[in-house]
Formats: C-alpha cells, sequence, structure tokens
C-alpha cells in the first residue's frame, strides 16, 4: 500500500512535539505553511540531533477518486492535522482490512482512543476530529448552531447523496448499489432513464441547501466553511462527470468554499477532478 504523508505531517518532529496535541491541530494549514523552516530549525538546534520524525497519530485510509473521501481528505488538511494517508485502492476488501472494518468503506481513521480503533463514515469521522480537538469554527458547539450542520450532512447523506451517486456512478465506472436498476441485468434504455430521473431528481435537495441552509450566509456555517459545506462542496465535484448543469449559485459556492479553504480544498479535488477527466477522456475514445 502505497502511503503518502501530507504537508503538514512533515513538520519536524521536535516542533511539533513541543506543541500541545490539541492546538497543533486546530492551527489551520495555512498557517502552518506559513511560518517559515528557518525557525523550526533553529527552535531544534539546541537539542542537536534531530530526533527520529514522529509516527503521525492519525491515520486515513483513503480512496483518492471518491468525494467521500475527498470530504475528509480536505477537512483534514484544513484543520492542519499531522496525519497520513494510506491509498486503500483494491484493499478494501482484504483480510486485513475486513478484520477492522467489516464495512469495508472508506474513509476509514485510525485513532487512540476510538472504542474499536477505528472509524468509517465521513461526517462521523469530521464531527469526532472536531470535538475531539475543539474545532469550533468547522462544527460550532452551540446545540442549535451544530443541529443545523447535523441536519444538512444527514440530508445530504441521506437524500442528496443517494441521487448523485444514481445519476454518477454509472459514468465513473463505480459499482452500483444491490436492488437497483442501475446494478440489475435490465436492459441499457432501463438503466439509463434511471439515471436520468436520478439526476432529475437532484435539483430539489440542491436548492433546499441553497434557499434553507445558507439562507442568505456564504456558507451553511455562516462566513466559513464548515463540515456541512464541506461535505456538500465535495459531493457536487462527481456531477462534473455528467456535466450537470449546477445553477449559478451553486458554481459560486463551490468557488467561495475553494478559494477559502485553498490549497485544503484544491489538493483532494484535484484528485477527483483528475479522476473525472480521466473517465470522460475514455468514454471519448
Ligand atoms: N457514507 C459513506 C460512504 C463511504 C463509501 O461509499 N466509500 C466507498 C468509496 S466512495 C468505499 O470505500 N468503497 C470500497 C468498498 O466498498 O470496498 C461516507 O460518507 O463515508
Amino acid at each position: 500500500m502505497a502511503k503518502t504523508a501530507t504537508k503538514s505531517a512533515r513538520k519536524p518532529a521536535a516542533k511539533a512535539a513541543a506543541k500541545p496535541a490539541a492546538k497543533a491541530a486546530a492551527k489551520p494549514a495555512a498557517k502552518a505553511a506559513a511560518k517559515p523552516a528557518v525557525k523550526a530549525t533553529a527552535k531544534a538546534a539546541p537539542t542537536a540531533k534531530a530526533k527520529p520524525a514522529k509516527k503521525p497519530a492519525l491515520k486515513l485510509s483513503m480512496l483518492k477518486p471518491s468525494v467521500n473521501n475527498m470530504t475528509v481528505r480536505v477537512f483534514a488538511r484544513a484543520a492542519g492535522f499531522d496525519h497520513a494517508e494510506t491509498d486503500a485502492w483494491g484493499h478494501t476488501r482484504s483480510p486485513e482490512f475486513m478484520a477492522r472494518n467489516p464495512a469495508h468503506l472508506t474513509p476509514m481513521i485510525e485513532d487512540k482512543g476510538l472504542p474499536r480503533g477505528v472509524l468509517w463514515e465521513s461526517c462521523a469521522i469530521m464531527q469526532y476530529l472536531a470535538n475531539k480537538h475543539g474545532l469550533e469554527k468547522f462544527y460550532p458547539k452551540a446545540p442549535a448552531k451544530r443541529a443545523m450542520i447535523d441536519s444538512a450532512m444527514f440530508y445530504l447523506i441521506g437524500t442528496l447523496y443517494p441521487y448523485v451517486a444514481r445519476a454518477t456512478y454509472p459514468a465513473l465506472g463505480f459499482p452500483q448499489y444491490a436492488g437497483e436498476v442501475g446494478h440489475s441485468d435490465a436492459h441499457p434504455d432501463k438503466k439509463s432513464e434511471a439515471q436520468k430521473a436520478a439526476m432529475a431528481a437532484i435539483a430539489e435537495p440542491l436548492e433546499v441547501f441553497h434557499s434553507f441552509f445558507r439562507d442568505g450566509k456564504p456558507f451553511i456555517g455562516g462566513k466559513n466553511p464548515s463540515i456541512a459545506d464541506i461535505r456538500l462542496a465535495a459531493t457536487l465535484e462527481f456531477l462534473a462527470v455528467v456535466d450537470y448543469p449546477l445553477p449559478k449559485w451553486a458554481k459560486d459556492y463551490l468557488a467561495a468554499v475553494e478559494k477559502k479553504l485553498g490549497n485544503a480544498y484544491s489538493e483532494p479535488a484535484g484528485d477527483v477532478r483528475g479522476y473525472i477527466a480521466y473517465v470522460k477522456s475514455q468514454a471519448k475514445a
């Protein structure tokens, strides 16, 4: 399995160890990147020999083309975690993976203190990490505000995402869900009809995110993107594979999320976009 250490994970161990874990984790990625490397070297100098790099406490198993995974990859970067990513492509149903995660789903984190050692489900992972490290900027503590974020995420996973999956998975070449037309041996015309119906159904929940959850604010979270915004923006990325005509507000919203989060968003989004460009080029060929 190829291991990918993120930029923040490569931060000098001496400096990272000197900081309380929660504070270091809460530091925005941009801020961390902006600190001059020379300062870190100067600080570490009195201890003479550099200590071997500390293993990142948080491990993330992920699949690069997936927006469920992109969600957590964006959040981890935006929150400035020292985490290590493991590409689980082709391994999710291996006996070793299944022994830890019988649902064989990514994203999956491994973190000390979790009762079973692992956690899957993108929204649960972001909620857990935000709770653990007090990241109120992404996940407000006030019950009423938090409830809106939770509602938006549950609505996304339970209503919007199934439509997005049915509309895009055939083009993405992803396996579809058992019991659905796309998974059956129905005539291709029937499958195409089902795909088109799912695509048409996206407009209504999408508008709910705009009119109800954003309610005139730049983001569901207010002035800054919350974990619900990260989840929504990542989900919308898949629609490019079917050239879904996003309304103007959604295009502007996606651009605003990316602008606010910068490279924390663009880097994982690049993997999803790259995959979409690849499948589209294959479809044309
Ligand atoms: N609702 C879950 C969906 C996770 C999911 O469907 N993960 C897929 C990739 S998009 C996966 O890991 N599939 C591998 C497998 O089932 O073996 C989430 O938001 O995390």
